[in-house]
C-alpha cells in the first residue's frame, strides 16, 4: 500500500477516535497507539528501510509532516481536556457567597438579669454606687451587727445555712452593708446586689437560693421622706408613672420604724384583679430607717446620722414585671421561656 494511503487511514482513524475521546488517559492511549514505539506512525517510518536510497527522503518529509500533524491534533485535543477538566473542577469547587448562610441562634439576656440592669441604672442614677460582698459570711455580719439577736427565729438553723457555729450562708444581701459601715464614713448611698440563701422547700415562690437588692443611704438628716421619696422615684421608673406607692408598718430587727411598700398593680393599676387579689396594691419589698443599735454597732454616731434601708426580691419583682406565676421557670433553663426574652 502507498504510504499516503496509509498515512491518511491513520489520520483518518485518530481523528474518529478522538472525536469519542473525552478522557485524559485514553487520550494518551491514543498518542501511544498511534506515535509510541509500536505505534502505526513508528511501523510506516520503520518499513522505510525497504525503500530504495532515492525513495527515502521524500517518504522521510511525508511522514515526518503527518507527523506534525497528527501531534497537533492530539496536543489540541489535550488541551480541550485538560480545559475542560479544570472546568468541572472550578464548578465543583464554587462556593456560592450569596447564599444565605444558617443563622446562628442568639441568646437572650436572662429576665432576672433585665430586671437587674434596669434597678442599678435607677439607683445609680440617684448617686448610689453598687457593693458587692461574700456569699459566704460571720454570723457577726449576716446576723449580729444588724441587731438580730442570738435567740431571735430568723437565726434558726430551718432558715439558714449554717456551715459551722460562726459562718453562714449569707441569708440576705445586709452584710454586705454591714461592711460597708465598718470601713466608710457617711455619706453612704449603696445598692447591693447579690445570690442569698435560705433553707426554704422549692416551690412556685420559694427557692433556696434567691436574689436580693439592698440599699442603704446613711447621712446627717435623712428622714423617711427621703426614703419614701426614693422607693416612688424606683416604682415610677421601672413600672410607669402612674404608679403609686403605699407605706404598711411593719416590723424588722435592722429598722425602727419599719414598712412593707406596696405598688398599684401594674396589672389593674389599682382597680382590683387576681393578680393583687382584688386589692389594687402588690406588696414588693421591706424597708425602714436603719436602727441606730445598728448605726452605733457599725461605728457610726446615731446623734449625727441616721439612715434608710430596703430590701427587694429581685425573683419578685422579675415575676410581677413579666407576669411570670412559677419562680422555677427562672431557673430550669427552658429554652422556650428563655427565647421570649429576645430582645
Ligand atoms: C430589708 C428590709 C428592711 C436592710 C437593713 C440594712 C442595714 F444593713 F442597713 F441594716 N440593710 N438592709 C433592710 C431593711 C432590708 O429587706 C426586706
Amino acid at each position: 500500500m502507498d504510504i499516503r494511503e496509509n498515512l491518511a487511514q491513520i489520520g483518518e482513524e485518530l481523528r474518529k477516535e478522538l472525536a469519542c475521546t473525552d478522557a485524559l488517559q485514553a487520550l494518551e492511549a491514543l498518542r501511544v497507539k498511534v506515535l509510541g514505539k509500536k505505534g502505526s506512525l513508528t511501523a510506516l517510518l520503520r518499513g522505510m528501510s525497504q525503500l530504495s536510497p532515492e525513495e527515502r527522503p521524500k517518504a522521510g518529509q511525508i511522514i515526518n509532516e503527518a507527523r506534525e500533524k497528527l501531534t497537533a491534533l492530539l496536543d489540541d485535543k489535550q488541551k480541550e481536556l485538560a480545559l475542560k477538566a479544570k472546568e468541572a473542577r472550578l464548578q465543583a469547587e464554587a462556593i456560592d457567597v450569596t447564599e444565605p448562610r444558617d443563622v446562628p441562634a442568639i441568646g437572650a439576656e436572662h429576665p432576672m438579669n433585665l430586671v437587674l440592669s434596669e434597678v442599678l441604672d435607677c439607683f445609680t442614677s440617684m448617686g448610689f454606687s453598687v457593693v458587692e460582698g461574700p456569699e459566704i459570711e460571720l454570723d457577726l455580719y449576716n446576723f449580729e451587727l444588724l441587731n438580730v439577736p442570738k435567740n431571735h427565729p430568723a437565726r434558726d438553723a430551718q432558715d439558714t445555712f449554717y456551715i459551722d457555729d460562726n459562718v453562714v450562708l449569707r441569708s440576705q444581701t445586709s452584710p454586705v452593708q454591714a461592711r460597708t459601715m465598718l470601713s466608710h464614713k457617711p455619706p453612704i448611698r449603696i445598692v447591693c446586689p447579690g445570690r442569698v440563701f435560705r433553707a426554704d422547700e422549692v416551690d412556685a415562690t420559694h427557692s433556696p437560693v434567691f436574689h436580693q437588692i439592698e440599699g442603704l443611704v446613711i447621712d446627717r438628716d435623712v428622714t423617711m421622706a427621703d426614703l419614701k421619696g426614693t422607693l416612688d422615684a424606683f416604682a415610677k421608673r421601672l413600672y410607669g408613672q402612674d404608679i403609686e406607692v403605699r407605706f404598711r408598718p411593719s416590723f424588722f430587727p435592722f429598722t425602727e420604724p419599719s414598712a412593707e411598700v406596696d405598688l398599684t398593680c401594674f396589672n389593674c393599676h389599682g382597680k382590683g384583679c387576681r393578680v393583687c387579689k382584688g386589692t389594687g396594691w402588690i406588696e414588693v419589698l421591706g424597708c425602714g430607717m436603719v436602727n441606730p443599735k445598728v448605726l452605733e454597732m457599725c461605728g457610726i454616731d446615731s446623734s449625727v446620722y441616721s439612715g434608710f434601708a430596703f430590701g427587694i426580691g429581685v425573683e419578685r419583682i422579675t415575676m410581677l414585671r413579666y407576669g411570670i406565676r412559677d419562680m422555677r421557670l427562672l431557673y430550669e433553663g427552658d429554652m422556650r421561656f428563655l427565647k421570649q426574652f429576645r430582645r
